[in-house]
């Protein structure tokens, strides 16, 4: 593996989940392969969840990890090509991404859609320009349009959990929000749950539909009550329109997730990235309820990250 930026970089999903279900078992197998090596990792946004279990992943692997905080710390980034730089940034993404490649061997960068621009953010101008001037591998720590080790902590949970003899269903439902939110989660998990053998019901109010380029043939069900019918995983998402792009919508009904809700469920597992707007999006008695895998899917980002670091240092000592 030279990238990983979509589930597109993936060549067996199945057999790549199930490699990840093994290492969860013995995280310490491979803590000399990483040896000498360095992961840098780049936050132009804040982050719990990813920086943790990616630092923790490195470390079961073996890597250092140093941090950038680039949206607080460091310089602030021009990313236009041929910019006269006489205002307020300071450095150009091509000089950071270059230099940065010299003191890492793999870099993980999060950088979120900026919801103003549906043309830069849809054609992932930051993380494109970014892998473009690095010169070592590149890992996606949430882009514009995609969030993968999300997804993949996602696979993995519902792989772990899912009913035995039975193609599970799976419904994404949008929750509300007070604010303009990316669409990176709802959009990727879309898109691998097209690639995993399940049913897939995606749900929400009429003007929020994510970009068809991810949710391809999916089942598309505006009343939140006959998407959820059956449902083994509910997964909780806010997004916003990406039609009226960026923008939030009125919307006519209570679209939180609440127990009553799930009533018409197959007693349904509970899924939700985090962080979660509690009693916002989904209320407190759904997400700490027995079965909410919230925090499994947290677990699991560390066993995301640890395949992905894996398979890019192992490529890279062959290459
Ligand atoms: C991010 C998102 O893409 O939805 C990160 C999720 C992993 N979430 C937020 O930006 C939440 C911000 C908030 O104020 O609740």
């Amino acid at each position: 593996m030279k990238r990983f930026f979509s589930v597109d970089d993936i060549t067996n999903l199945d057999a790549f989940i199930q490699e990840a279900i093994q290492i969860k078992k013995t995280p310490l197998q491979k803590s000399e392969l990483g040896k000498g090596k360095t992961l840098g990792l780049v936050f132009l946004n804040s982050s719990l969840r990813t920086r943790l279990s990616t630092q923790k992943a490195a470390q079961n692997l073996g890597l250092n990890t140093i941090i950038l905080n680039a949206n607080q710390e460091a310089w602030t980034w021009e990313f236009e090509d041929g910019a006269i730089m006489n205002g307020g940034t300071v450095e150009h993404i091509k000089d950071a991404a270059q230099v940065l490649s010299q003191y890492c061997d793999i870099i993980g960068i999060r950088c979120f859609a900026g919801l103003t621009n549906k043309e830069e953010d849809t054609s992932e101008k930051v993380f494109s320009l970014f892998e473009k001037y690095a010169t070592v591998p590149i890992i996606s720590l949430e882009s514009a349009t995609l969030h993968p080790l999300q997804s993949l902590a996602d696979c993995i949970t519902i792989e772990e959990q899912k009913p035995i003899n039975k193609k599970p269903k799976v419904v994404l439902t949008w929750a509300p929000h007070i604010k303009s939110i990316p669409h990176a989660v709802g959009n990727s998990f879309a898109q691998w749950m097209n690639k995993t053998d399940c049913e897939f019901v995606i749900t929400h109010p009429k003007g929020y539909e994510l970009d068809p380029k991810f949710t391809q043939n999916a089942t598309i069900e505006y009343n939140q009550e006959v998407a959820l019918q059956d449902a083994d995983f509910v997964y909780i998402k806010n997004w916003s329109s990406f039609e009226e792009y960026g923008k939030i919508l009125e919307t006519e009904e209570d679209w939180m997730l609440t127990h009553e809700k799930l009533k018409v469920t197959n007693d349904a597992k509970i899924m939700h990235c985090l962080p979660v707007r509690r009693n916002v999006e989904v209320s407190d008695e759904v997400l700490d309820r027995p079965n909410s895998l919230i925090y499994q899917q947290a677990n699991n980002r560390t066993y995301a990250a640890q395949i992905v670091l894996q398979k890019i240092l192992e490529s890279n000592e062959n290459a």
